[in-house]
C-alpha cells in the first residue's frame, strides 16, 4: 500500500488522485475504484519470487517518456503472456472436461488380470474429457458431430486411457486414411469455412468416393449428433480389445458407457439456434449439474466374445465402421461412473489432458483393427507437437497416480528432480533403481501372426452398406425422417451435383424409400444409378437398441422447465409447476422481461433466471407461460415472448398455459393439440414433459 500511496504519477491522473486519498482502494478494470476485502495478501511476485511494487505503470523515463527495455517486470509479464496459447488438438479441439471415479460392480477376474476390472467396490479416480471434433477449440458445442469421450482412468497399474466416442462405428478403416478425412471435414482451405460442420462440398465428395464411411453416415445424420446434454450421449471404445487372464487365455472385448440419464438428442432447428442462443450449452450444462450435485453416471457395459464367436458373425469385428447388435452379443454392465468435480483450471487440466489409446494396463491388449493400430503411434506423436516435450506425462493431469519410474532421463521441461549415477538398465551399480518384473509387467498376448506384406485389406471388410441399412431400419419413423431431413439439409449446401447424385446412389444400396425421400428432397431430376458394391448388400436382423426414441427414459429427471412471467402472473400457479417441476428431479429457470423479476399478482417480486431476450424457450425441455392478461397483452409486440411459444411448439415441447398463457398463445398463431396443457393439470404437464410430442411434427414440419 506504500507504494500505491507514493507512486503519485499515473496515466490517469483523476484515478491518481483517488488512489492517494484512499489507500484501501484498487483500480479496477474499468478504471473504476472497488472496495477490496478486508484481509492479508500475499505480494504479487516475479516467476522469480522478486517482490513487485506496481503493477499497473511500466518504468518510463519521465511521465510522458518512452518505455524502458531495462524493465524486466514488464518483459517477463508480457513474454508469458504472449506464450499462453499451445496448438489446439488436430481434431476433438472444442472439449469440456471433469474428474470423478469409476468404481467396479462385477469382477471380470476370469477374462483379465487387470485390477480395475477384478477388484470390486474399488473405487479409481478418472478425468473424462467429451468434445466435438471438427471445431476450433472456440467454436460452439452443438454442431452436428461426433462426440470424443475419453476417459483416463488413474489405475494403480498405470493409466488407462478410454479414448472412444459417442457413435460406436467409425468412418473408415484405415488409420492411413485419417488425414484426409479430416481435411475433407475441417473448414475449406482455401476460404477458411464453414467452421465445424459437414454441410459443405469438400466433406460430402470424400464420403461420396469413400463407402466404407456409409454407415457412419447413416449414425452423424441422426439425431446421435445432436445430444441435449453432455449427460445424455452414450460411450463407445469402437474397436474390439482383448482381455487376457492369468492363463494368457484371451477373450475380446467392446466398451460401451451408458448413461444414467438414457439417450436424449436435440432436434436439428432446436440446435442451430442454440448455437446462437448459447455456444457453450454443453459445457455449461454440465458445470451447472455438477455444482449443484446432480453428478452425472454412466454404467460401463462390456461385449465379451471369443474368435470362434467372431467367426460366426455376419460381419469382421477388426472392421471399425462395423458394431456388434447388442441381440447378438448382450451387454454386461460391471461399474459405474461418476463425475463429481470440476476442474479447478480449465487450461491445465482440461487443455492440457492427453490421452493415448496405448495406454492400457496388463491384463488389456490391443487387437488388429488397423484403425486401432494407426491410433496406437498417433497420439503419442500428437501430444509432443501439442504439449512441446516428451515430458508432457509428468503435467499433473497427465501424471499416473501409482509410483512410475524408469531410466528416461532430461528433455525439455524435466520436472522430476531426478538422481544418482545410474540411468540405465540393466546395471550392478545401484541396488535400488528400477528394474524391469516378469511378474507384473504388462505383456502382449502371444498371437501367432503370418502374412504376406502388402497394402491390403480384407475380403472381410468389404461389404459396406449392410450395417447402414440394418442401422437405417432399426429407427423409428421420426428418426428415419429425422436422418432423411439431415441428409437433405447436408447436400443441399453441396454445389457440385455429382456429389450429391453420387450420394444419393449410395443410398439406394441402404433403403429404397431413403434415397427416394433424400433425391425427392434435392428436387433431383432422376434417380442416380447405385454403385456396383462390393459384395452383396444383406438384411440383417434389425436391432431396436439402436435407437433414440426406445432409449429415451421415461424421467424429467436432469431436465429443465422454463416458466414465462410477467408483470401481475399468478405466484402460486408458477409455485405448483415448480414444486412438481422440482419433485421430479428437473430445474426450473424464471425467465421475465427483466431480468430483475417481475411483480406477481400478490405484489411480490420474483427474480428472473433469465431475461426474455436472451433465455429463449430452445433452452428448455418444457415451458410453462404463466401470464395476467395485461401481462400477456404487454408482450403481444415482443418478437422474443411470441418466438418463445412458436419455438417451444416447433421443437415438439410441452406447453403449459393459464388464462394469459393462452392469450399469448393465440397471438403467437399457435393452434393448440395435447402437449399444450392447461397449467391446473400439473401431472399431466409433467409426463408430457418427458418426452418430445412426436405426433405433432408432421403437423409443423414438411418432412421429406
Ligand atoms: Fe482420434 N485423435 N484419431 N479418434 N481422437 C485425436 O489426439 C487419430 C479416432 C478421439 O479429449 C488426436 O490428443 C487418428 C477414432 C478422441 O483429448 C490425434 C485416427 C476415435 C480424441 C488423433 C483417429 C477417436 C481424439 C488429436 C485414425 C474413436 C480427443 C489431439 C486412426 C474411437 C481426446 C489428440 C481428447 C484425438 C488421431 C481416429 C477418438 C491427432 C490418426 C476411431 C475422443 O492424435
Amino acid at each position: 500500500m506504500q507504494g500505491k500511496k507514493t507512486s503519485v504519477i499515473r496515466s490517469d491522473a483523476s484515478t491518481a488522485t483517488n488512489v492517494s486519498a484512499n489507500p484501501d482502494a484498487t483500480i479496477g478494470a474499468g478504471g473504476e475504484l472497488h472496495q477490496l476485502a478486508g484481509g492479508q495478501h500475499e505480494a504479487l511476485t516475479t516467476n522469480q519470487g522478486l517482490p513487485i511494487s506496481d503493477n499497473q505503470n511500466s518504468l518510463k523515463a519521465g511521465p510522458r517518456g518512452p518505455t524502458l527495455l531495462e524493465d524486466m517486470i514488464l518483459r517477463e509479464k508480457i513474454f508469458h503472456f504472449d506464450h499462453e496459447r499451445i496448438p489446439e488438438r488436430v481434431v476433438h479441439a472444442r472439449g469440456t472436461a471433469a474428474h470423478g471415479t469409476f468404481e467396479l460392480t462385477e469382477s471380470l477376474a476370469k477374462y483379465t488380470t487387470a485390477k480395475i476390472l477384478t477388484e470390486v467396490g474399488e473405487k479409481t479416480p478418472l478425468f473424462t474429457r467429451i468434445s466435438t471434433v471438427a471445431g476450433g477449440s472456440g467454436s460452439s458445442d452443438t454442431p452436428r458431430d461426433v462426440r470424443g469421450f475419453a476417459v483416463k482412468l488413474y489405475t494403480k497399474e498405470g493409466n488407462w486411457d478410454l479414448v472412444g466416442n459417442n457413435i460406436p462405428v467409425f468412418f473408415i478403416q484405415d488409420a492411413i486414411k485419417f488425414p484426409d478425412l479430416v481435411h475433407a471435414v475441417k473448414m475449406e482451405p482455401d476460404r477458411g469455412f464453414p467452421q465445424a460442420a459437414s454441410a459443405h462440398d469438400t466433406f460430402w465428395d470424400y464420403i461420396s468416393v469413400t463407402p466404407e464411411s456409409m454407415h457412419m453416415v447413416m449414425w452423424i445424420m441422426s439425431d446421435r449428433t445432436l445430444p441435449r446434454s453432455l449427460r445424455m450421449i452414450e460411450g463407445f471404445g469402437i474397436h474390439s480389445f482383448r482381455l487376457v487372464n492369468a492363463a494368457g487365455e484371451s477373450t475380446f472385448v467392446k466398451f460401451h458407457w451408458r448413461p444414467k440419464l438414457g439417450l436424449q438428442s436435440t432436434i436439428w432447428d432446436e440446435t442451430v439456434k442454440i448455437a446462437g442462443a448459447d455456444p457453450d450449452y454443453h459445457r455449461r450444462d454440465l458445470f451447472e449439474a455438477i455444482e449443484s450435485g446432480a453428478f452425472p453416471e454412466w454404467d460401463l457395459a462390456v461385449q465379451l466374445f471369443t474368435e470362434e464367436d467372431a467367426d460366426a458373425f455376419p460381419f469382421d469385428h477388426l472392421d471399425a465402421t462395423k458394431l456388434i447388435p447388442e441381440e447378438l452379443v448382450p451387454l454386461k454392465v460391471i461399474g459405474r461412473m461418476v463425475l463429481d468435480r470440476w476442474p479447478d483450471n480449465f487450461f491445465a487440466e482440461t487443455e492440457q489432458v492427453a490421452f493415448c489409446p496405448s495406454h492400457v494396463v496388463p491384463g488389456i491388449d490391443f487387437s488388429n483393427d488397423p484403425l486401432l493400430q494407426g491410433r496406437l503411434f498417433s497420439y503419442l506423436d500428437t501430444q509432443l507437437s501439442r504439449l512441446g516435450s516428451p515430458n508432457f506425462h509428468q503435467l499433473p493431469i497427465n501424471a499416473p497416480k501409482c509410483p512410475f519410474a524408469n531410466q528416461q532421463r532430461d528433455g525439455h521441461m524435466q520436472m522430476q528432480p531426478q538422481q544418482g549415477r545410474v540411468a540405465f538398465e540393466p546395471n550392478t551399480l545401484s541396488a535400488d533403481s528400477p528394474r524391469e518384473s516378469p511378474a507384473l509387467g504388462f505383456r502382449s498376448m502371444a498371437t501367432s501372426e503370418s502374412g504376406v506384406k502388402g497394402r491390403i485389406r480384407a475380403e472381410s471388410f468389404a461389404d459396406h452398406y449392410s450395417q447402414a441399412r440394418m442401422f437405417y431400419r432399426s429407427q423409428t419413423r421420426h428418426e428415419q425422417a429425422h436422418i432423411a431431413s439431415a441428409l437433405v439439409f447436408e447436400l443441399s449446401k453441396v454445389q457440385a451435383l455429382p456429389v450429391r447424385e453420387a450420394m444419393v446412389g449410395h443410398l439406394i444400396h441402404i433403403d429404397d424409400d431413403l434415397a427416394q425421400r433424400v433425391a425427392a428432397g434435392l428436387a433431383l431430376e432422376a434417380m442416380p444409378s447405385a454403385p456396383q458394391p462390393a459384395v452383396a448388400v444383406k438384411d440383417l436382423a434389425v436391432s431396436p437398441a439402436l435407437q433414440i426414441i426406445g432409449k429415451m427414459k421415461d424421467t424429467l429427471e436432469g431436465r429443465c422447465v422454463g416458466i414465462l412471467i410477467n408483470d401481475g402472473s399468478d405466484g402460486k400457479t408458477i409455485a405448483a409447476i415448480k414444486k412438481a417441476v422440482l419433485g421430479a428431479g428437473a430445474t426450473v429457470k424464471i425467465v421475465s422481461p427483466k431480468v430483475g423479476g417481475a411483480k406477481l399478482a400478490d405484489g411480490s417480486v420474483l427474480p428472473a433466471d433469465g431475461q426474455l431476450a436472451g433465455t429463449p424457450s430452445i433452452l428448455f425441455d418444457a415451458v410453462a407461460v404463466v401470464l395476467s392478461e395485461s401481462g400477456a397483452q404487454m408482450l403481444f409486440g415482443e418478437a422474443a415472448a411470441i418466438d418463445f411459444i412458436r419455438d417451444a411448439f416447433g421443437h415438439l415441447k410441452a406447453i403449459a398455459i393459464d388464462k394469459g398463457g393462452q392469450a399469448l398463445l393465440q397471438r403467437s398463431g399457435v393452434v393448440p393439440d395435447a402437449g399444450v396443457i392447461d397449467a391446473s393439470e400439473i401431472d399431466l404437464f409433467i409426463a408430457m414433459a418427458k418426452t418430445r410430442q412426436w405426433a405433432r411434427e408432421p403437423s409443423i414440419r414438411s418432412l421429406p
